[in-house]
């Protein structure tokens, strides 16, 4: 554990016992995480390759025996949150509270004798910036009841059932990758996850060690999964894949996509979403070749692509995250592309280590010349996934 992060643990622990009058049995991080490609294919059976930021959710927790669960947020105004466990009823909170009490009730939901905890929550994972806040708050809680109730779950346990309170408890019909990143990234990789069995590689990615950087562009525009957009992508998807008399659209084969299309005649949006989800698949399984054989840099137009597919055919972009792709791209960066859901949050810009003042000052600029709000611009190194720090 870096110092940063241990004072981070020894303030939230600190600031636990003030609130609820004793030290917290332990004290659990989980991380944010961008996706470097392979987007909006997760809920169809799909690959992914998210890595984890440094940023985390940190809780300090302890177990009550006596059916009531308070949750406290470092940042949230307001009082301890007193609730019952066994009173939880799905979709009723709207508050941020949802989140950890919709891990609360998929824990017990699944058969898991959760009775009950003091739970104090602080993260620096940026909220609505499309780096998987709400999956953190999620998967810290998930973990921390999983020790202090000794129910030996494994990571793409507690990642499944993450997903579970986000889909039923909070109602956001998310797919399974920021879960699993949160909960299974390892420092210096990227997550290869194919979401249809959950089998995991763990691909070295160490951009530093090249020469190169990769960098977060947040661009200020919040989004929110509960709204209906994600929610219609989803749909058209499972569209696509009925049509095609398929379980889900990863069953598609690449070389068979234009037959597919065919196939699908005047079913002009779903044939979009079709070219999408095959294309982006595929590109997934490039990358990780690419970075298996060690050209890094020959991702970068990948990225690129995949930007373009986002933006016309799955239509999840927004022109603030164009600008930054067509900004850093004509700054001489190796690549660039929208990260997470989209419609608003981050963009991902991969670049030689010399170029990242020269992008940096251009996306700015560029911002600045749009009349759009200023991105905030850091780097991500690929970082530990969930554990507990004290
Ligand atoms: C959001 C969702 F939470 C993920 O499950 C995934 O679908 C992503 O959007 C798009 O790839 O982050």
């Amino acid at each position: 554990m870096s110092e940063s992060s241990a004072a981070v643990a020894g303030a939230v622990a600190e600031r636990f016992e003030e609130l609820y009058g004793s030290a917290p049995d332990g004290v659990w991080a989980a991380p944010g995480r961008v996706n470097l490609i392979g987007e909006h294919t997760d809920y169809n059976d799909g690959f992914v390759m998210p890595f984890a930021l440094p940023h985390t959710a940190v809780a300090a927790v302890s177990r009550r025996d006596d059916g009531v669960l308070r949750l406290h947020s470092a940042d949230i105004d307001g009082p301890v949150v007193e609730l019952t466990p066994d009173d939880l009823v799905p979709a009723s909170d709207k508050r941020w509270t949802a989140y950890p009490a919709g891990v609360v009730w998929a824990l017990r939901e699944a058969g898991h004798a959760v009775t009950g905890a003091d739970v104090h929550l602080a993260s620096t994972v940026p909220a609505g910036a499309g780096l998987s806040s709400s999956a953190a708050l999620e998967v810290v809680v998930a973990l921390a009841l999983n020790d202090l109730y000794d129910l030996g779950l494994r990571g793409w346990q507690l990642a499944r059932l993450s997903q579970r309170a986000e889909n039923v408890y909070v109602g956001a019909p998310v797919g399974i990758m920021d879960q699993t990143a949160s909960a299974c990234c390892e420092a210096g990789h990227a997550l290869f996850l194919d979401t249809r069995d959950l089998s995991q590689r763990q691909i070295p990615f160490d951009l530093a060690a090249e020469g190169m950087r990769l960098l977060v562009v947040d661009t200020q525009v919040k989004h929110s999964h509960s709204e209906g957009e994600y929610g219609k992508r989803r749909e058209g998807c499972e569209k696509g894949a009925a049509l095609l008399g398929v379980d889900a659209l990863r069953d598609v084969p690449y070389e068979d996509l234009d037959a597919a299309l065919e196939r699908l005649g005047d079913e002009e949006e779903v044939r979009r979403l079709v070219r999408h989800v095959v294309t982006e698949d595929h590109r997934v399984e490039q990358v990780v070749s690419l970075l298996e054989s060690g050209d890094t840099r020959a991702i970068g137009p990948l990225l690129v692509e995949g930007h373009a597919s986002l933006r016309d055919d799955f239509r999840v972009s927004c022109p603030e995250l164009d600008l930054v792709v067509d900004t850093a791209v004509t700054a001489g960066a190796l690549g660039a592309r929208m990260t997470g859901g989209g419609f608003g949050g981050s963009a991902i810009v991969l670049t030689e280590e010399a170029n990242v003042p020269a992008v940096t000052k251009a996306v700015e600029e560029a911002f600045a010349a749009a009349g759009h709000k200023t991105p905030r611009v850091f780097e991500a190194v690929p970082s530990a996934g969930a554990r507990r720090v004290r």
